[in-house]
């Protein structure tokens, strides 16, 4: 899943309250080490800019609950996520790495699954749910139980730490997202009130191939866990994690993946989010883009304007074709990072290729390529469109995002790599996907620091932002894979990410 972000250092005054908390609840920290502890740490800031409770000792508890390593890399993403391992009630009793399990020495250790189990050993029952509820299978090709799921997730789904902004997944990105080749219905699982018989929970999964170094699992991705708001609190969620971890392994699936915002044990990698401007003034009206001080909206506007037209040579919409050629690129640019997903054709087809059956208007994911004069696929491109809902405001009711998903370029891929060489191509392919983002009315390009992008994100103009994507596997421990960020949550260019996988 994705996380809501917005640019980090959004409020100034925000930031100075921060601040000023900060001074009063740890003595003898100077202004720099104040503004390095906000900076790497930016949804602390807003936590205790919006902290109600206004005396020192609520910050300095706040502070204490970190521990001090995770605040100075950044792992502490907030304040209120972060507890002792002995906290993690439930996930303390699950198959994950755990806080604290350090490696005794720094050398990498022999990675693999936490605990081997059959399928002879896993109930062919749910869990029962307490009085009131009952467990649902979700026909996701059935409109209206689509329109359930959505209803559900357009709610109560994530927001940003101010609820500002929640996301609005359609129910063609629902679909596109959750039914890739081999999807199961039955790992479309939600609660409803028996009575009423409205959805009132949910989970999902997907079964992925995915390698992790030299390895590749049959495992499955874990997304769009929801419970409405009024359920909230009940520990449920267990329940729910528990139900889908038991779908998983009646199909002889034993690992997972799932990513979060908020700190669980134990992050295999974390990636931080950046965003693009493309219609600043709308995101500055909606309050998600700041204005900078000694800065006025119209050097912001001139600042992210982009061209009407792109510039490499041979650059087309990505067709039917085409899928053998781009399975093959993305395959080998992929196999260059730690972590990444294996596609096949079908998998290539369907996360990649625009089916031109949808309506304009429900288009979900856009693909480019590059065409050489000897018809050969050299580059491709694509990113998806994620729409937010803007909660409570009297103009705007909806932000419309373009997140970059897969690319590939035969750049680097022969031969030593060329570093430089790849930068500059990399640059271009996503400069020009703006010009498309442009011309398809997005209001702002979002990116995490995983892939390369480290070699591209700031020369395209892509700011940070407050949210974290942390990366965690289910019963399989691994060695952590670098996410492109480094110690003080800054881009890493000497270290790019070791992720090649990215979420919807
Ligand atoms: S991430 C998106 C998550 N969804 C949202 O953020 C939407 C808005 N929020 C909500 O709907 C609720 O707040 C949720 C929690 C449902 C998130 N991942 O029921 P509770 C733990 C894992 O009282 P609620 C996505 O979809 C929490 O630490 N665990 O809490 C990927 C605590 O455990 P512990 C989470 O707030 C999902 C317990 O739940 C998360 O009412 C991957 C509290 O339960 C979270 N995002 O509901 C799921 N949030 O005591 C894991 C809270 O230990 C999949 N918790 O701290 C694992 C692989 C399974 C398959 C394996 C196959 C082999």
């Amino acid at each position: 899943m994705a996380e809501e972000s917005k640019p980090s250092n959004r409020k100034g005054k925000d930031k100075e309250k921060a601040a000023k908390k900060l001074h009063r609840a740890i003595d003898g920290l100077s202004n720099e080490q104040v503004t390095q502890l906000l900076d790497l740490n930016p949804a602390l800031a807003t936590e205790l800019a919006n902290g109600s409770d206004d005396t020192p000792d609520s910050a300095a508890e706040a502070l204490r609950r970190l521990n001090l390593q995770d605040i100075m890399t950044g792992l502490a993403s907030s304040g209120k996520n972060v507890k002792d391992m002995g906290a993690y009630r439930f996930w303390a009793t699950q198959p994950v790495p755990k806080f604290g399990e350090e490696q005794i020495s720094n050398e990498p250790f022999e990675e693999g699954p936490i605990k081997i189990q059959t399928i002879d050993e896993i109930s062919k029952e749910p869990s029962p749910l307490i009085d009131g509820f009952e467990w649902a299978t979700l026909d996701l090709l059935d409109t209206t139980q689509l329109k359930e799921v959505w209803e559900l997730l357009n709610g109560h789904y994530v927001e940003d730490d101010e609820a500002m902004f929640r996301f609005n997944y359609s129910a063609n990105i629902l679909k596109w997202a959750m039914m890739p080749p081999g999807w199961k219905k039955e790992w479309h699982r939600g609660v409803r009130a028996s009575q009423s018989k409205k959805l009132v929970a949910f989970i999902a999964a997907i079964p992925v191939e995915l390698r992790i170094r030299d390895k590749v699992l049959h495992a499955s991705e874990v997304n769009f866990l929801c419970i409405h708001k009024k359920l909230r609190s009940k520990r449920l969620a267990p329940v729910l994690i528990r139900e889908i971890t038991r779908l998983c392994n009646l199909e002889g699936v034993f690992q997972a993946i799932y990513t979060g915002g908020i700190v669980l044990p134990k992050p295999v990698s974390t990636c931080r989010y950046y965003h693009r401007a493309i219609n600043w003034q709308k995101l500055y009206d909606v309050g998600f883009s700041p204005l900078p001080a000694n800065s006025k909206p119209q050097f912001q506007i001139r600042k992210y304007a982009v061209s009407e037209r792109t510039s490499t040579r041979g650059l087309r919409e990505m067709q039917k074709k085409d899928i053998a050629a781009v399975q093959d690129l993305l395959t080998r640019y992929l196999a260059k990072y730690d972590m990444a997903a294996t596609f096949d054709k079908h998998e290539v087809e369907h996360w990649l290729l625009h089916n031109k059956k949808d309506a304009p208007e429900e288009q979900v994911v856009w693909t480019y390529v590059v065409e050489d004069d000897h018809k050969k696929i050299t580059d491709f491109i694509s990113f998806y469109c994620l729409e937010s809902s803007v909660i409570n405001h009297p103009k705007h009711t909806n932000i419309r995002a373009a997140y970059l998903f897969y690319y590939a370029t035969e750049v680097g891929l022969t031969g030593p790599v060329d570093k430089a060489a790849l930068k500059i191509r990399l640059n271009a392919l996503v400069s020009d996907s703006l010009v498309y983002c442009k011309q398809y009315k997005f209001d702002v390009y979002n990116a995490l620091s995983l892939m390369d992008n480290g070699l591209f994100l700031e020369d395209q103009k892509f700011g940070p932002g407050d949210g974290q994507l942390h990366y965690y596997l289910f019963n399989y421990r691994a060695n952590p894979i670098a996410g492109g960020v480094d110690k003080r949550n800054r881009l890493d260019l000497e270290n790019l990410s070791g992720i090649g996988k990215t979420q919807i």
